[in-house]
C-alpha cells in the first residue's frame, strides 16, 4: 500500500565531523587514535576529506533528490584552546551552511558529536561539571556566527551513549594500559581520564544532561525561535519472558532519564539500529538464526518502529529519525533494510506520531570510530585512497522515497 509522507518531510543523510573530515589533529580522538596501545582499529586520518571536499559532496546529496543534511562541527576546530576561537573554522561551518541552501537543503547542525577538544579532556572533561559551562559557550558562540544558516540544532549526539558504553559494551572495564597512555597523552590523570564515550559514570550522565540544558540555554538567547533538541541511541529493548524486570531497569538508565531530559526540547533526535533482548539474567546476545550486521547486531530494520512509539510515549515531543542505518558490505541487504525500516516509520506517522524528518546513517562510508573503516554504513560508497565516490543502489532507491515523498 502506497503511503504518502507529510508535506515538509525532511529527507536525509548524516555525517559527523571526526568521521568524514580527515585531520582532526585538535581533538581527543585523534590522539587517542595515535596511542601505541591505541584501542582503534586504525587512525581517522584525511577519513574522506569531507573538509575540503564539502561543495561536492553537498552537491551530489541534492542531486540525489534529498531536502536535507545532518552535519556536524568539529568543536576541537571551533575552539582548539579553551577560551580561543577560530573564526576561520567558524567561517568554513557558514560557508557548509551556505552550500546546503544554494543546493536546496536544510542543513541540520549537530554542536558535538563524541570528539572534544584536547583541552577539556585535560580539564576532566565530561566528568566534570564546569564542562557544561564550556559547551554552552561553545553553543552560544557557533549560533551567534551561523545560527541564521542553520535549520535545526542537535546539542549533543547520542547523549546517553557513554552511559551504554560503561552498562553493556565495557562493563568489563577497559584495556589499563590504553587509559594510562590516552590520560598521558591528554595531560590528566587515569582516574580523571573522561573523554565523552568514557563518561559512564552517573555523574557523567549528569554533566552531559545539564551541557544540553545549558547550551540549549544559551542558543535561544542568540536565537529564540531555531529549534533545538538532542539525539539519543535507542535500541528495541525487548525482554523475555521473565526478563521483565532487568530490561525495565536498563531501559530506565540508558533511555529514560535522557528522555524525559528531552520534555522541554523542540525535538527529539531519535537514531536507531537494531534490538537488544533481555532474560531474567540481563542483557542477551543475538537471537540464533537471526542475520548479524558488520557491526555484530541482529538485522532488524523493524526496531525504529518500536524506538519511536517508546520515544513517544517517554519524551512526548515532535521526533525526527537522525540516524538509521546498517553497516554491510551488500547493498542490496542495506535496501531491504531502508524498505522495512521506512515501512515502519510510516506505520508509526499513521498512528499519528508527530516525526519530522527521517536521516539515513551514512550518507558515505566513513570512519567507525575504533572500528576504522571496515564497516560500511553508506549509500555512498568512498574509494579513499582516489576520494572517489560512488553511488550504490540503496542511495538510488531511498532518492526515490525522497523525491516522491512516498514509499510504494
Ligand atoms: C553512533 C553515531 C555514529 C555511528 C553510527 C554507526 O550512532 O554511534 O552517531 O557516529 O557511526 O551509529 O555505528
Amino acid at each position: 500500500m502506497t503511503y504518502h509522507f507529510p508535506p515538509n518531510f525532511l529527507w536525509g543523510t548524516a555525517t559527523a565531523a571526526h568521521q568524514v573530515e580527515g585531520n582532526n589533529t585538535h581533538s581527543d580522538f585523534w590522539a587517542m587514535e595515535h596511542l601505541p596501545n591505541t584501542m582503534f582499529a586504525e587512525p581517522s586520518g584525511d577519513a574522506i576529506d569531507h573538509y575540503h571536499r564539502y561543495p561536492e559532496d553537498i552537491a551530489l546529496l541534492a542531486e540525489l533528490g534529498f531536502n536535507s543534511y545532518r552535519f556536524s562541527l568539529e568543536w576541537a576546530r571551533v575552539e582548539p584552546e579553551d577560551g580561543r576561537f577560530s573564526i576561520a573554522a567558524l567561517d568554513h561551518y557558514r560557508r557548509m551552511c551556505e552550500a546546503c541552501h544554494a543546493h536546496g537543503l536544510k542543513p541540520i547542525v549537530t554542536y558535538h558529536h563524541f570528539t572534544s577538544p584536547r583541552w577539556l579532556i585535560t580539564q576532566g572533561g565530561w566528568e566534570n561539571m564546569e564542562t557544561a559551562q564550556k559547551f554552552a559557550r561553545y553553543a552560544g558562540k557557533v549560533t551567534q556566527h551561523l545560527g541564521d544558516l542553520i535549520d535545526t540544532v542537535c546539542t549533543i549526539n547520542e547523549v546517553n551513549i557513554p552511559r551504554m558504553a560503561a552498562l553493556i559494551w565495557m562493563a568489563d572495564g577497559l584495556d589499563g594500559t590504553f587509559i594510562q597512555q590516552a590520560a598521558a597523552a591528554l595531560h590528566t590523570t587515569p582516574e580523571q581520564f573522561a573523554p565523552f564515550m568514557f563518561a559512564g559514570t552517573a555523574q557523567g550522565r549528569d554533566v552531559i544532561i545539564e551541557a544540553h540544558h545549558q547550551a540549549r540555554a544559551a542558543i535561544k538567547r542568540e536565537r529564540p525561535s531555531l529549534p533545538v533538541g538532542l539525539t539519543i541511541a535507542m535500541s528495541d529493548m525487548q525482554a523475555l519472558p521473565g526478563g521483565e524486570a532487568a530490561r525495565d531497569k536498563m531501559r530506565w538508565e540508558l533511555q529514560d532519564v535522557f528522555l524525559e531530559a528531552a520534555r522541554k526540547d523542540d525535538f527529539l533526535g531519535v537514531q536507531t539500529y537494531s534490538r537488544e533482548r533481555y532474560g531474567a539474567d540481563g542483557h542477551l546476545g543475538p537471537e540464533e538464526g537471526v542475520e548479524l550486521t558488520q557491526m555484530g547486531y541482529e538485522f532488524w530494520p523493524q526496531a525504529i518502529g518500536a524506538t519511536l512509539r517508546r520515544a513517544h510515549e517517554v519524551a512526548g515531543v515532535p521526533m525526527m529519525v537522525t540516524e538509521n542505518g546498517i553497516g554491510t558490505t551488500e547493498d542490496g541487504r542495506r535496501l531491504a533494510y531502508y524498505q522495512t525500516a521506512l515501512q515502519s516509520v510510516a506505520d508509526c506517522l499513521r498512528d499519528g506520531l508527530d516525526i519530522r524528518g527521517y536521516f539515513a546513517w551514512s550518507a558515505f562510508d566513513n570512519f567507525e570510530w575504533m572500528l576504522g573503516y571496515r564497516p560500511t554504513f553508506g549509500i555512498i560508497a568512498v574509494d579513499r585512497a582516489s576520494q572517489q565516490r560512488t553511488v550504490k543502489p540503496s542511495a538510488r532507491w531511498l532518492s526515490q522515497v525522497a523525491q516522491t515523498n512516498q514509499i510504494g
